[in-house]
């Protein structure tokens, strides 16, 4: 038998042949495959059927051209793209990015994370990604309505309640999601509930649009407590300022924490003696209504200063929360944030820190909870979503929030029963534990159904 290193080699290597120019893709597989080899060691038969092999190839990947015109009457050419990756425990699900930096790679790295997540969370979800490369900045609310519709009146043909629900991610969130579902139901005069993270009028749940932020707190807090810490008096750097980031600095708030942080692709704004609600609805309402920089905060708030072209990861903090997207922890950050003293970090964004970063975190024994635990709270509630949507009836907040908070616990515990046992030393290992319990769900999903 080879080495765990040669065998980690020979499957990169023929999964780069496969998969030329996809560098976002090739470094979410190695990173789960580094974990997942040596588990293979003990569990031979995943191995005998190829089912590693078998997840990194996606079901199929459907591309298309979006037409669209501008408010000058000009005709605009984007590309759209839907992964349908693995649907062994259930209907593709996964979120729709609309951002220039969209390309089958990043979509195939976000498809494949998102089967680990959402196996994790314990709902029934199989995993897809999809989006366009279409930039949203500086588009008048008329033509993002024209670019959705024209992007769904290809993308109906590929979904269904039952077949695939697409959901928000990076520029699509409530007002995105409602022009496709209207789309949607225009096409195929039908009510169902093909999209996730809908307005409550018309099928969407509660806690949806907090539950990524708030998860990501909580799966914190969790590991936190595994440590024997609490999260209460922590300072915070969080990066992004959009869905993910705003809500989880309003959960570290609430839980007593200091979000001192926030950030857009223009650079950081740090206000040293923290965010209040007041502050965090002024950034909600900056991003969702007025559609400014954060470079404004800095404007309107005395005593907090913007930083150019920077990430917060300089800012001396307990916790770092990257809710912005891939690769904003480099390896320099996180080394940076280590001598600062950073104690646990807590990824809201996507494979946000690269993988010689995860390893320092590891090496240095910051606490490291990754994305595909950490962030599965948002994919959670879209779960519950459909059970609402399926079952015709709406949940209460109460309960809704019970069960977030619940979720995140039991995946929490779900990456310790192997973190445990694949980490080093007295470590809990998330990586190893998150893509291990994610890993085995889906595998004997796709080994009962034989060679398909
Ligand atoms: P939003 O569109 O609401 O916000 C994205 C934020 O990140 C903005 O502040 C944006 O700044 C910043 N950003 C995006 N791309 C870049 C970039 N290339 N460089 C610097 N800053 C950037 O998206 P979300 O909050 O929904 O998503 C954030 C992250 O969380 C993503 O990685 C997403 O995949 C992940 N996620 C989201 C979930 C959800 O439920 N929404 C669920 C799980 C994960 P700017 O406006 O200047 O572009
Ligand atoms: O990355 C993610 O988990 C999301 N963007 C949310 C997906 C969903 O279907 O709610």
């Amino acid at each position: 038998m080879a080495s765990a290193n040669e065998q980690l080699n020979n499957f990169m290597e023929g999964l780069e042949k496969r998969n030329p120019g996809e560098p976002e893709f090739h470094q979410a597989v190695m990173e789960v495959a580094a974990t997942i080899i040596p588990f293979l060691d003990n569990n031979p038969k995943y191995r005998e059927m190829q089912i590693l092999e078998r997840m990194a190839e996606p079901d199929r990947v459907v591309s298309f051209r979006v037409c669209w015109q501008d408010d000058e009457g000009n005709i605009r050419v984007n590309r759209g793209h839907r992964v349908q990756m693995n649907n062994a425990i259930g209907p593709y699900k996964g979120g729709l990015r609309f951002h220039p930096s969209v390309n089958t790679s990043v979509l195939k790295f976000l498809a494949f994370e998102q089967t680990f997540k959402n196996s994790l969370t314990g709902l029934p979800m199989g995993a897809g990604k999809g989006g366009a490369n279409f930039n949203p900045k500086g588009k008048s609310t008329n033509e993002i309505m024209r670019f959705c519709q024209s992007f769904m009146t290809e993308l109906y043909r590929h979904i269904g309640a039952d077949i695939d629900v697409p959901a928000g991610d990076i520029g699509v969130g409530g007002r995105e999601i409602g022009y496709m579902f209207g789309q949607y139901k225009r096409i195929t005069n039908s009510f169902e509930g093909v999209l996730t993270g809908k307005g409550l009028e018309f099928g969407g749940s509660l806690v949806r649009t907090e539950a990524t932020g708030y998860g990501a707190v909580y799966f914190l807090q969790n590991m936190l407590k595994a440590a024997g810490k609490d999260v209460e008096g922590m300072s915070a750097a969080v990066s992004g300022s959009g869905n993910v980031a705003t809500h989880a600095a309003e959960k570290l708030l609430q839980l007593g924490a200091k979000p001192m942080t926030m950030s857009d692709s223009g650079g950081f704004i740090h206000d040293p003696e923290g965010f209040t609600q007041e502050k965090i609805d002024w950034i909600k309402d900056l991003k969702n209504n007025r559609r400014g920089r954060i470079s404004e905060y800095a404007d309107h708030f005395t005593g907090a200063t913007f930083h150019e072209g920077k990430r917060p990861w300089s800012v001396d903090c307990d916790i770092a929360m990257p809710c912005a997207t891939q690769n904003e922890i480099t390896e320099e950050d996180a080394k940076m944030l280590i001598s600062n003293g950073v104690k646990a970090v807590s990824e809201g964004a996507n494979m946000p820190t690269v993988n010689e970063g995860v390893e320092a975190f590891q090496d240095a024994k910051v606490i490291f909870g990754p994305a595909k635990a950490a962030n599965a709270g948002g994919v959670a509630v879209s779960g519950l979503e459909m059970s609402q949507n399926s079952a015709r009836i709406s949940w209460g907040v109460d309960q809704l929030q019970e069960q977030l908070r619940q979720i995140m616990e039991d995946i929490h515990g779900r990456c310790e029963k192997y973190g445990k046992d694949y980490g080093r030393d007295d470590q809990i290992d998330y990586v190893a534990g998150a893509n291990i319990a994610g890993f085995a769900k889906v595998a004997d999903g796709m080994m009962a159904f034989g060679v398909v």
